[in-house]
């Protein structure tokens, strides 16, 4: 049923859709080079359900992060999670990043405290990054620890809690630093801490200026740009943190601005009617660049599989408007543990990069040119109509030349998947 895709009916639906863009003042050929040039940090997270390989690790997922379900076939270990990210990057088109929290390090058994990691526990991502010819990004892992058992990390007011996550951060920032070096690309390292309270706190303007010292002492150490970016990410509420989060919006776009950081948005962490994508053009006025969390938000929770729906697709438009995607790191943030994991994966990745293409292809100009004169009817019509303009056959030939498969053919490739390793673990 799904091997319908045929080379010959792909490349001829190809030239059509080219004359038609082309119609437009699109050129779709280069569109498809433009689109090789911008990565996707794909999180390894989605694996194994935010788990992390920590000996001795206390096993349950905390700071208001959630998994849900318990498909069969998880990622048990780092191999295994490694084996799955091969499988899923064989499945979409491009060459992309992968994006690795500090619970994932490899201590051969032994453990290893989060404020004494160091980049040799990382030394087989990084090579299996250098195989693959891709770049890693990083976080520190700020929950699931006995230490964030409080509700507060960087932000709390006891100094042991505060001054060990802070060593973790520094550490983190070295691991993140020594990848981007041996890599050759930078690696963004994103700081994002669940601090925050259930119900009404008394003192919210002493967390927040705890939260800023600590930063300041973490980023103390000046790193060469070319191997490290820090990135801050804010939320709205989380679960148990409910009426109170030091790490507002407000508050790290005021830290991002002062300090030169990057600025996460993750698109699950606002109100339900506000959007990232209106944010970009304003950040980007100020802000050099900024680091994206695509996910979906659907009630309380911040982090369902990515889809191809009207957010997703309305944040690439921006950065084509903005002519702003070399100033944007994509990364994916989502978490599902009640369905085939490498599908996650894959629908997430496919169904962004599906966003960036249509926005790619967009005729800007005429939208632009049509808004200068003021002709606001024909700026909305022609918006319309290019929603209707031939991009699959575009996406499809995309596909075909990287070598990976064409529609809902690559779900054969997942079931095999799931027959022969994922139903042996
Ligand atoms: C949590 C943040 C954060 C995490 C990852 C695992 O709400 O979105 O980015 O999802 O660090
Ligand atoms: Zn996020």
């Amino acid at each position: 049923m799904l091997n319908i895709y045929k080379e010959r009916d792909i490349n001829d639906s190809y030239e059509r859709a080219k004359e038609l863009y082309g119609s437009f003042g699109v050129d779709t050929d280069r569109v498809l080079e433009d689109i090789k040039k911008i990565p996707i940090s794909i999180h390894c997270w989605q694996g194994d359900d935010v788990g992390g390989f920590e000996v001795d690790a206390d096993g349950v997922l905390g700071g208001g992060i959630l998994a849900t379900g318990n498909y069969p076939g998880k990622a048990r270990n780092a191999e295994e999670l490694r084996q799955d990210l091969d499988k899923a990057m064989s499945l979409i088109p491009g060459k992309h990043r992968v994006n690795l929290h500090a619970s994932y390090a490899e201590t051969e058994g032994k453990f290893v405290e989060r404020d004494e990691l160091e980049p040799r526990h990382f030394e087989k991502w990084i090579a299996w990054a250098k195989e693959k010819g891709i770049g890693l990004d990083f976080n520190p892992t700020f929950f699931s620890h006995r230490m964030a058992d409080s509700g507060y990390t960087l932000a709390s007011k006891d100094k042991e809690v505060r001054d060990f996550w802070i060593r973790h951060a520094k550490r983190c920032r070295e691991i993140g630093a020594y990848m981007g070096k041996t890599l050759g690309t930078p690696c963004v390292n994103n700081i994002w801490i669940p601090d925050g309270s259930k119900d009404l706190p008394a003192d919210r303007m002493g967390y927040r200026e705890i939260l800023k010292d600590s930063l300041d002492e973490i980023l103390e150490e000046k790193y060469d740009r070319r191997y490290l970016l820090d990135a801050v990410e804010c939320k709205l509420f989380g679960i148990g943190s409910e009426a109170y989060v030091v790490g507002s919006h407000e508050f790290y776009m005021g830290y991002a601005l002062t300090r030169g950081t990057l600025l996460c948005l993750d698109a699950g962490h606002f109100h339900p009617t506000e959007t990232v994508s209106d944010k970009i053009s304003s950040l980007l006025t100020y802000i050099d660049e900024l680091l994206l969390h695509v996910s979906r938000g659907v009630r309380w929770d911040s982090d369902h599989v990515v889809i191809l729906n009207d957010e997703v697709f309305a944040i690439a438009q921006e950065l084509k408007r903005c002519n702003a995607f070399h100033r944007v790191h994509f990364g994916l943030d989502f978490f599902d543990a009640s369905i085939n994991r490498i599908s996650a994966w894959v629908i997430g990745t496919r169904a962004s990069l599906k966003a960036i293409m249509m926005a790619l292809l967009e005729p800007t100009h005429l939208l632009r040119e049509a808004e200068d004169n003021g002709d606001l009817g024909r700026r909305l019509a022609l918006m319309e109509e290019f929603k209707s303009l031939p991009f699959s056959a575009v996406w499809d030939k995309y596909c075909l030349d990287q070598g990976v498969p064409v529609g809902a053919e690559w779900l054969n490739r997942v079931d095999e998947y799931e027959k022969q390793v994922l139903s042996q673990r």
